[in-house]
């Protein structure tokens, strides 16, 4: 297969471009990776991202694309065989739910930040009613579809490995309300593709941006 070069951008604690390399990794595609200081980012990559965010996937040294699910898929498009659905009207939900795992990315951000008790336990029952829609809608299967994984499973994986940080390191059990995507999350995080998809330095990385944020949780690391 004549692939073209890949560069990806990413910063080391984005759950975003983290969806991309589980997706790259998963199909064993050839990439480079330069990491960035978002709150200190380089001229060369404000000039190279469009939006001045990451994930920046730069091809064959020309072109970038950006937007996450889009990165994905166009990764998924390049090297057969499709982590998609067949069926468009399958794939066209499985799209809509990607949609709506970044908007569970933000919002799980409210609870890394909340400043105290009353504004955590506000945050985190928001979470837990978009975790109750996305458990409305999983097949109940080892992944959201059912036996096999697709872009949706590498879409919610970085998801669920901040939620077992957060248990780890300040005991948050809100997925424990929903055992179906607590063994999605166990199917999940048991794959190299996700496992190598951060740097080894992770779980002490996100520590320190728990620390840093000062917040509720700050005050319950173990
Ligand atoms: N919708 C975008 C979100 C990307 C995003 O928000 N990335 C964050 C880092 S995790 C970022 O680059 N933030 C910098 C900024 O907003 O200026 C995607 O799915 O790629």
């Amino acid at each position: 297969m004549n692939l073209p070069k890949l560069r990806l951008i990413s910063f080391k604690l984005c759950p975003f471009v983290q969806r991309t390399v589980i997706t790259l990794l998963h199909k064993d595609v050839p990439y480079d990776i330069d990491y960035i200081d978002l709150n200190d980012p380089p001229e060369w990559f404000k000039e190279l991202s469009p939006l001045g965010k990451v994930p920046v996937l730069q091809v064959d040294g020309k072109e970038v694309i950006f937007e996450s699910a889009v990165i994905q898929e166009y990764v998924d498009e390049i090297t057969p065989p499709p982590l998609q659905p067949e069926d468009p009207l399958l794939r066209a939900k499985n799209r809509a739910w990607i949609s709506y795992g970044g908007e569970m990315i933000m919002k799980m951000h409210g609870m890394v930040t909340a400043k105290d008790a009353e504004a955590f336990n506000e945050a985190s029952d928001a979470f837990a009613a978009m975790l109750a829609r996305v458990n409305d809608v999983h097949s109940g299967s080892d992944y959201f579809n059912g036996d096999a994984f697709a872009l949706i499973d590498a879409a919610y994986a970085p998801i669920f490995m901040r939620l077992d940080r957060l248990c780890q390191e300040c005991g948050v059990t809100v997925l424990d309300l929903y055992p179906k995507l607590k063994r999605w999350s166990d199917n999940l995080l048991a794959l190299p593709s996700v496992q190598h998809s951060v740097v080894e330095e992770f779980p002490m990385m996100y520590r320190k941006m728990l620390e840093k944020m000062d917040g509720y949780l700050a005050t319950q690391l173990k």
